[in-house]
């Protein structure tokens, strides 16, 4: 009784039952229909199966890591592909140039706005220093403030020109009529990597350009020609005692610290082609996001892919990470510890290090990212020692440093100190963090410690492992120090040195919603 009634009731009974006065010959095709209907599903859920196993392989060969923080991303990506790979730049070096060129017009417009600025401020005392601004030049010339901006506009107008063909063909705003008068420095920045290829396709279109570089070297059009025309003056003002107190006075830091400008003889010859360090030390700000993958061809971690994604970092580009955190399996944050004593570029008001600060506690607090592995990179140490050698006082712009001494060592282990303390308050106490002081422009080169390679990692573990510790700067002593340390020296192996570790701790998937941003 109750089957019969549970017939009637059943909706689904109604559409599988056969219908009425079904032939023999309609049952056997309504069933040969049933049964193609059934191998075909059964083929797709295998084929669903397969693909979910295949992603899951995928995914556990796949390590993604998010760089993060104030400055120093690109210039830590850098490093890690010139690791990966000694020729990554190799097909690069035209673009390249063309940046090292902006950045040194972008230093030389700070100088000369600096002078500009210094000479206004002095016009009136009596004697106008502006009388005594005399640079000396080649063969005993001379030439005053006024003859030199002149002698240098035609190096401050190719700006726009290397601008606008790095951007595309497009101007960029304020070099826009090629305007060379002094108005503030502009950073150069670029989205994505199609720009490494402005310079290249002009290699493609020239006959006569070099195979081996790229450049073009009879292209009269070649902004290297101006340079190099212009290399006496440039040379003249930047070894002047009286432009590097000026610059001293003013508190004015070039953005490469003079690197480029103490080797501008040989970046203005003619035949100037950018090492691989001057392109570590290149700045080009990143806005949006990019991202760079590694496959490993060789070694233990053959066929692991490592995902890199750097963004931009300044204020207005953070709500652009907020995706990336969706998928990612630790987070390098860089906070420039060099920058007690400076601002932000787009908010005078806030402090440089007191921004990292307040982004090393969101990401340390934020609960979204409860689970992702965080390591911090100081960096910028080798500037932080210059600082304090030149006698820039911490306690100045940080009163809680008290009375410690003002040197490299004792700062460097209270800003550290800080950081660690943020962590402990602010994260999870079973997250895995991991802080150490570095200097990211400094190339590291091969050392002994390659001999790390008879722990468990692969060729990417050791990039991380040197970024981590062949670039601290009391390099020896923490080295010796880690390897002494069997707890830190395993714990450092355990996040950093093997992918595998990253995509098997893999954290469950987040929402790519961060409030704080
Ligand atoms: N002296 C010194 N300069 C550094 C160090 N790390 C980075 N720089 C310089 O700092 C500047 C900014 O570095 P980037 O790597 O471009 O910074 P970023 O985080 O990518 O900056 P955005 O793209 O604007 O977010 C560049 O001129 C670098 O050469 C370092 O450890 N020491
Ligand atoms: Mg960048």
């Amino acid at each position: 009784m109750s089957r019969v009634s549970l017939s009637f009731d059943d909706p689904f009974e109604r559409f599988l039952r056969p219908p009425p006065g079904e032939t023999p010959e309609e049952k056997a095709a309504r069933l040969e229909q049933e049964e193609e209907a059934k191998r075909i599903n059964a083929e797709i859920e295998e084929a669903l199966k397969a693909e979910r196993a295949a992603s899951k392989r995928r995914r556990a060969q796949e390590v993604s890591i998010l760089l993060l923080g104030e400055s120093g991303k690109t210039t830590t990506l850098k490093q890690l592909l010139l690791n990966f790979s000694d020729t990554v730049f190799a097909e690069e070096r035209a673009s390249w140039r063309a940046v090292v060129f902006l950045n040194v017009i972008t230093s030389f417009k700070t100088i000369l706005q600096a002078l500009a600025k210094e000479l206004e401020s002095t016009s009136d005392s009596p004697r106008s220093p502006a009388d005594d601004f005399v640079i000396q030049l080649d063969g005993g010339t001379t030439a005053r403030f006024a003859e030199m901006k002149m002698r240098l506009s035609p190096v401050l107008h190719i700006e726009s020109a290397l601008v606008r063909k790095l951007n595309g063909g497009t101007d960029w705003p304020n070099t826009k009529n090629g305007n060379a008068s002094l108005q503030q420095p502009t950073e150069v920045s670029v989205r994505g990597q199609g720009w490494k290829k402005a310079f290249q396709s002009h290699r493609h279109q020239s006959a006569k350009a070099n195979a081996g570089d790229g450049i073009d070297w009879d292209d009269r059009e070649d902004p290297g020609v101006i340079l190099n025309a212009c290399r006496n003056e440039m040379m003249a003002l930047w070894n002047n005692q009286r432009v590097r107190d000026v610059l001293k006075r003013q508190k004015i830091l070039l953005e490469d610290s003079g690197f480029f400008l103490d080797q501008l003889d040989r970046i203005t010859g003619r035949r100037y082609v950018p090492t691989d360090d001057d392109i570590l030390r290149t700045r080009l700000k990143t806005v949006g996001a990019s991202e760079h993958t590694f496959t490993m061809t060789s070694g233990p971690e053959k066929g692991m892919t490592w995902k890199i994604y750097d963004v931009g970092g300044s204020r207005t580009q953070r709500p652009s990470w907020a995706p990336f955190f969706d998928d990612v399996d630790a987070i390098l944050c860089l906070a420039p510890i060099s920058a007690f004593d400076q601002v932000l570029t787009e908010d005078k008001r806030i402090n440089r290090l007191e921004d990292s600060i307040n982004l090393w506690i969101e990401l340390c607090s934020n609960k979204i990212l409860a689970k992702v592995p965080l390591i911090l990179f100081l960096n910028k140490c080798d500037l932080l020692k210059t600082k304090l050698d030149s006698g820039v006082s911490v306690k100045k712009y940080v009163p809680s440093y008290g009375d410690r001494k003002n040197d490299f060592p004792t700062a460097s282990q209270y800003f550290q100190s800080k950081f660690e303390y943020i962590k402990k308050q602010h994260s999870p106490s079973d997250r895995e963090v991991y802080i150490h002081l570095t200097s990211m422009t400094v190339r590291f080169r091969s050392s002994p410690f390659t001999s790390l390679s008879l722990w468990r990692k692969g060729e990417m573990a050791l990039i991380l492992l040197h970024i981590c510790l062949l670039l601290v700067l009391d390099l020896h002593c923490r080295i010796w120090a880690m390897l002494c340390n069997p707890q830190s020296r395993q714990s450092m192996v355990s996040i950093l040195s093997s992918g595998q570790y990253l995509a098997e701790h893999r954290r469950p998937g987040r929402s790519a919603d961060l409030p704080f941003l």
